[in-house]
């Protein structure tokens, strides 16, 4: 079985929010830098026959590439997770994240939770939110999102792409051939 998760890699950004946060007395333990990445659906333990049908399902997702402005920190006081976040997000984020999670439950996968926070967790076992003057103001540009499996070694959790799909407009000329493969399946 592997605990899956569909995320945005934050990969050209992690150094500079990496550097960021460790000048300010941002609490918790780090997430290191390998690990960071913007959650869009947790799905949780999965067989291999299901990811593969999960993989495939997901093969015709379509989303723009997304520009998201991290603006903001927060802290799930539950979880005792501190992140960065944006104040605003594209809309197409947020259709692109439930249309994920939608895959998912299809494949009895989730944990039925129904609301989207898009964040970065900077750290964990925080015990407090992270009081930042002023606010961040970092750009996330996302161009592919990926689905992960969270892998527990003696050294922490790491995180493994498994797939990862482009995040691009649809092009007229692939709407026609997806207009088509409808036509004759
Ligand atoms: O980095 P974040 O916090 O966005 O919190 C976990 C992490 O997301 C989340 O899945 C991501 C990779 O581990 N996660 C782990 N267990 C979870 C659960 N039971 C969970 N999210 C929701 N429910």
């Amino acid at each position: 079985m592997a605990k899956l998760f569909f995320a945005l890699p934050v990969k050209e950004l992690a150094p500079e929010l990496i550097a960021w946060r460790d000048q300010l007395p941002w609490p918790g333990q780090p997430v290191p830098q390998a690990n960071l990445h913007l959650t869009l659906a947790f799905l949780g333990e999965a067989d291999e026959l299901t990811t593969r049908r999960l993989i495939a399902a997901v093969e015709r997702q379509h989303c723009p590439p997304l520009s998201i402005r991290l603006d903001e920190t927060g802290w799930f006081s539950r979880a005792k997770a501190a992140w960065i976040g944006p104040k605003e997000w594209p809309n197409e984020l947020t259709v692109l994240a439930k249309a994920l999670r939608r895959h998912g439950e299809k494949l009895r996968l989730g944990n039925g939770e129904q609301g989207y926070r898009p964040h970065v967790t900077l750290s964990r076992k925080a015990g407090e939110a992270p009081a930042i003057l002023p606010a961040p103001n970092f750009l996330l540009q996302a161009d592919e999102f990926c689905l992960y499996q969270s892998i527990s070694t003696p050294d922490g959790v790491r995180y493994e792409p498994l797939a990862c799909w482009p995040l691009r407009a649809r092009s007229k000329e692939g709407l026609d051939n997806e207009d088509q493969r409808r036509a004759n399946p």
